[in-house]
């Protein structure tokens, strides 16, 4: 059956180094816990049979909690664990690629920095797409200068494909993005490296639901 990426308003990476010391199994419970519905595994440094462990660790959880799981850049390891699907980069596996070896059914994310990116991202059979990065990040590190909410207003206004905004957002800057059109808000630090990742998670819907209203 075809896997849906699901209408949410906030998206959880994981980043073990900015995770406070709190291994990325833990992290994720706590965001599972306070409702984060859509979880991308997401590890630069880390040993492939440490990543294969956690994932089938946040597989499990997910599951219970009815939440989507995405595994960044290793196809194999979200094959492995089943998760619902991968998330690429522009320089990445392309979306024909990823696609022949999950096949129909998962979902397959691209990040896009650009227009012509979003609608190449469409034409390739994208699930869903990445926009950003809005705002300046310390988190990635090739990352590119941020598009601001320019691009993000072109997605919402003229493309068909579901997105989420990404890239440098915080619950001070998260009205702005829901004013450009964004609805779902993809986060790494804001999430994972706080303190109270409850509390985060309330800050930054709050801030949605203002940005929304406003
Ligand atoms: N892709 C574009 S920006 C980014 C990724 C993975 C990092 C976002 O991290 P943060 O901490 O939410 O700015
Ligand atoms: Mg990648």
């Amino acid at each position: 059956m075809k896997r849906i990426f699901p209408r949410v308003d906030l998206y959880g990476i994981t980043d073990q180094p900015l995770s406070l010391g709190r291994s990325n199994v833990r992290v994720v419970e706590e965001l599972l816990g306070a409702g984060v519905r859509v979880i991308q595994y997401r590890e630069k440094e880390r040993k492939t049979g440490v990543m294969l462990e956690e994932c089938m660790a946040i597989r499990i959880l997910t599951r219970e909690a009815g939440a989507c799981f995405l595994v960044n850049d290793h196809v194999d390891i979200a094959l492995l664990v089943d998760a619902d699907g991968v998330h690429v980069g522009q320089e990445d596996l392309p979306v024909s690629a990823v696609r022949e070896l999950i096949g129909p059914d998962r979902i397959i994310g691209l990040s896009t920095h650009a227009p012509e990116q979003a609608r190449a991202a469409v034409e390739a059979g994208a699930d869903y797409i990445g926009v950003g990065p809005v705002f300046a990040t310390r988190t990635k590190k090739d990352v590119c200068a941020p598009v601001g909410l320019e691009y993000l207003r072109y997605v919402a206004r003229n493309l068909d494909i579901p997105f989420t905004a990404i890239g440098g957002l915080k619950p001070e800057n998260l009205g702005e993005a829901a004013r450009a059109g964004a609805y779902c808000c993809a986060m790494v630090s804001a999430l994972v490296s706080a303190p109270d990742i409850p509390a985060a998670v309330a800050a930054a819907r709050k801030a949605l639901a203002e940005g929304r209203r406003g």
